[in-house]
């Protein structure tokens, strides 16, 4: 049976904004209180979705969440009508409502750990929606998540969804952003490889003393768990502390992988040839033949790397087997970083092309390419069996284009958090997106 590996592009919502919620993401924390352009950042991303359909790329969307967060901030205590909530907000406790605001489930390779049926007990593709504990703005969305991607991956003999893990940082869990699978085709059993920035329970494990490493082994071995994967397909590897405290924040900001093929820096992990060997034999015990694409600090230092996101790339197979990195505009205006992918292009390796996007909005506050996809990775029944309201079309792309023309402001800054008026017309734009995208009711403001 045919397979394929699906990306769904996380929709930014119509409050993006840069709020500076991030601490140890570099580009939001350096970047807060700019104004934004919601309108400019939606185009960007769905001018990426269209052209990885246009390339042949199955490709879907996954829809914003409901903004501001009017229920969480009544959870906080304000209180009064919904207009009387911001304003309050507003008025004592502007990060609050910055938080409540916030644009940041765009990100979706935070949304969900996805692991194929191949790999699960029950043969059914499994998700668990992350807890993103680590930060108050990304904790308030994985409720959403969850009836989004219910609503998304309905068929329950095919999909099987699980709820985020307890919400402490013992168990901080950032979703696929921190996993990667590895395999020969999407169809058949592969190795799931789960990166953790510390142990929260055992002390032997190094941690960063700079910046929070959010995802823990704990919650990697409970995601494991809940899918039912089997040891020998499954394994865990720590990251380097002292990248995390550069701003590496999430493995994705250092490492792809894809197929049969891990693309990182060569500082990116602890212990790496241990890793590199169990991931070579246990991807062997599956048919595979692991490839590991080492790019030498002495090319690309971590701060270049964190810059230029060249890591937070899509890698994408082609129908030949060679494969294409997707990078943001960062990497062209970086020499060394451009210099290095000529080089990698022509050195005659598996990744051929590079294909650069503008996805400025986004990356400024440290959403590359990578950030902005959840891979799902479906055998051809399973894709049939996906709402098709959430699969690309040409169709969908022109509806999708003109409901962010109609909707979307073009400039954002902290004044028009404040500006209630912002709550209906969000409310009004992501109605129509429901009914666009065939979701039902999947907002706070639809349900209750
Ligand atoms: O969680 N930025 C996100 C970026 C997430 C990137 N995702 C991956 N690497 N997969 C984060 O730090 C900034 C929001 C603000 O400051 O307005 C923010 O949430």
């Amino acid at each position: 049976m045919k397979s394929y590996e699906v990306n769904f592009d996380g929709l930014v919502g119509p409050t993006h904004n840069y709020g500076g919620l991030s601490y140890g993401n570099v580009a939001s924390q350096s970047n807060s209180q700019q104004s934004s352009n919601p309108k400019e950042a939606a185009l960007q991303g769905l001018a990426k979705m269209k052209a990885l359909m246009d390339m042949g790329f199955q490709q879907g969307v996954l829809a914003p969440q409901e903004r501001p967060d009017v229920a969480a901030l009544r959870r906080l205590g304000f209180a009064g009508s919904d207009a009387e909530v911001i304003q309050q907000a507003a008025k004592e406790a502007m990060p609050l409502l910055v938080a409540s605001c916030s644009a940041s489930s765009m990100w979706v390779a935070n949304a969900a750990t996805v692991s194929p049926s191949a790999d699960t007990a029950d043969g059914r593709v499994h998700f668990t929606a992350a807890n993103l504990n680590c930060k108050y703005h990304r904790s308030i969305e994985h409720p959403t998540t969850s009836r989004v991607l219910a609503a998304m991956f309905a068929d329950s003999k095919h999909f099987a969804h699980h709820s985020a893990l307890p919400a402490v940082a013992q168990f901080g869990d950032e979703g696929a952003a921190n996993h990667t699978r590895f395999c020969r085709a999407y169809g058949e059993a592969g190795v799931e490889f789960f990166v953790f920035g510390r142990s929260a329970f055992d002390t032997r494990y190094p941690a960063p003393q700079r910046y929070p490493a959010r995802q823990t082994l704990e919650a990697s071995r409970a995601v494991a768990r809940l899918h039912g994967l089997k040891e020998e397909g499954v394994v865990y590897a720590q990251q380097n502390p002292s990248v995390i405290d550069q701003g590496v924040f999430h493995n994705d900001v250092i490492a792809v992988g894809n197929g049969e093929v891990l693309f990182y820096h060569e500082d990116a992990f602890l212990e790496t040839d241990k890793m590199l060997a169990e991931l070579t034999s246990k991807l062997a015990k599956v048919g595979g033949k692991f490839q590991a694409v080492c790019v030498p600090r002495s090319a690309v230092t971590v701060d270049d790397a964190v810059r230029s996101y060249l890591f937070n790339s899509q890698l994408l197979s082609r129908a030949d087997g060679s494969m294409l990195l997707i990078v943001p505009e960062e990497c062209r205006s970086n020499e060394r970083v451009w210099q290095y992918l000529q080089s990698l292009t022509g050195s005659g390796g598996v990744i051929r092309e590079v294909k650069v996007f503008d996805l400025k909005q986004s990356m400024q506050n440290g959403g590359g390419p990578a950030c902005l996809r959840l891979r799902v990775a479906l055998n051809e029944t399973e894709l049939a069996a996906v709402n098709p309201g959430v699969i690309m079309t040409a169709p969908l792309y022109e509806s999708l284009t003109q409901w962010v023309e109609r909707h979307y402001r073009d400039r954002m800054t902290e004044n028009d958090l404040a500006d209630p008026q912002l709550l209906l017309e969000c409310r009004a734009a992501l109605d129509e997106l429901t009914q666009i995208l065939k979701l039902g009711a999947v907002y706070p403001f639809q349900i209750n």
